[in-house]
């Protein structure tokens, strides 16, 4: 018998193009196992959780009692949920199911219940200042194999609007990384415009010219970041139908989820929401009044594997279905444990994919693979990921934060 006794816990943190929290624990026996800690602009609390309060009460348990760990670092904490605390559980979690593929010397799928299918369905960012910029980001993606895509662009009268690439057709080029993302380094966030009303007119019309351009079939999807009144996203669910999209994302504010009732009694273009929720808690009255489409938790920020997977049980039962968070701030470790989950789970629904820099994957190695528009986790052992240290350590953290939204009009702070 092997000893799986947890012998080491290290908390690891880098920053190749933007900042990363690792989790690796290791075996007496010397097995490793890797976790994803990382919450965007919050990455040291995520550290201190860890290394102060999870990685002394690792020490010494048994690597393979997952579920067990699971119980004793939610319920034993007594503050229950929160970013914090879910991602400090979820790097424990799906580092222990990494080591547990490894032991089992099989792709951690195979311990999820096998192949369903032959990958995921993964979906693109395109976007642009303008149409002719879009439209060219959209072709560069269908060239790169993409067959369902996500359309942000700019917004007449507001300088820059989240989620529109800085260069957006450099990848086309290959000059430097097109990224709508970028790790915004500075002791404060950067302050961003906002207009609702601008954004309200503007919207449908760009879909109507991706809809003339590149036709009914491609599916494409749509992210307004929490912005809206529950009214207004009614109304753009509304003024939307005629274009068909596979979805549209986090219309309303993450806290009050009662209101997607109301936005659900006015449109029938489908709804995901869920990247900043926590826990299945969160989901109990969106999935039993079947109010949303699409889950958009990740592995990293709900709690691992073993909660993710359950939230996705208590989708399917209303027909819904998985459509994971995979933005570059989500490491390559996160996405990995999505690929798995995703080949595995009968309700999968499309995976985010915004492809992380080459830096990136120097430090991670992942041994995922994007052909014909579909995500594959590979046929490692465990998670398929390795972490290089002397790159990682070559890239040391600093700080970085998202964008905070202010009202054009008077600079109110808006939700975002
Ligand atoms: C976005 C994210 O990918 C998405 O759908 O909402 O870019 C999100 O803003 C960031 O991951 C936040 O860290
Ligand atoms: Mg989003």
């Amino acid at each position: 018998m092997s000893n799986t006794q947890i012998a080491s816990a290290e908390v690891l943190v880098t920053s190749p193009g933007r900042n990363f929290v690792t989790l690796r624990l290791r075996t007496a026996d010397g097995v490793e196992g890797l976790g994803d800690a990382t919450v965007n602009g919050r990455e040291l609390a995520v550290v201190s959780y860890l290394r102060d309060h999870l990685v002394p009460l690792l020490l010494g348990r048994d690597a393979h009692a997952i579920e067990d760990t699971w119980q004793y670092l939610y319920r034993g904490a007594y503050w229950r949920r929160g970013p914090i605390t879910m991602a400090a559980i979820a790097a424990v979690d799906t580092a222990l199911w990494d080591i547990k593929a490894k032991l089992a010397g099989m792709p951690l799928y195979q311990l999820l219940g096998g192949h369903s299918r032959r990958g995921c369905l993964a979906y693109g960012h395109a976007s642009g200042a303008d149409l002719p910029e879009l439209f060219d980001s959209v072709r560069s993606h269908l060239e790169q194999g993409y067959r369902a895509i996500r359309i942000q662009t700019g917004i007449p009268g507001l300088d820059s609007v989240y989620g529109v690439a800085t260069s957006p057709n450099a990848a086309v080029g290959g000059a430097s990384r097109y990224d709508h993302e970028p790790a915004r380094r500075a002791a404060a966030p950067v302050e961003e415009e906002w207009d609702t009303r601008a954004y309200l007119r503007h919207i449908p019309g760009v879909f109507e010219a991706v809809r003339a351009e590149f036709g009914p079939e491609l599916p494409l999807l749509h992210d307004a970041h929490h912005r809206l009144a529950p009214i207004q996203a009614a109304r753009l669910g509304k003024l939307l139908e005629p274009y068909d999209l596979f979805w549209l994302e986090d219309v309303t504010p993450a806290e009050n989820t009662a209101v997607l009732r109301r936005v659900r009694e006015h449109t029938t273009t489908p709804l995901a929401i869920g990247e900043v929720f926590n826990t299945v808690w969160d989901y109990r009255e969106l999935f039993e009044e079947q109010l949303i489409d699409y889950v958009r938790s990740p592995v990293t920020h709900a709690g691992g594997i073993t909660a993710l997977r359950r939230i996705f049980d208590y989708a399917s039962i209303y027909q819904i279905k998985s459509g994971v968070h995979g933005p570059t701030d989500v490491s390559p470790v996160g996405l990995a444990a999505a690929l798995h989950l995703g080949v595995a789970i009968p309700n999968f629904g499309i995976q985010e994919y915004m492809k992380h820099s080459a830096t990136t994957d120097e430090v991670f190695r992942p041994g995922f693979a994007f052909s014909g528009g579909l995500l594959s986790p590979g046929e490692e052992p465990g998670l398929g990921v390795s972490y290089d240290d002397a790159v990682a350590e070559a890239h040391p953290y600093s700080a970085a934060y998202l964008p905070v939204n202010r009202l054009k009009l008077d600079g109110s702070m808006h939700d975002w």
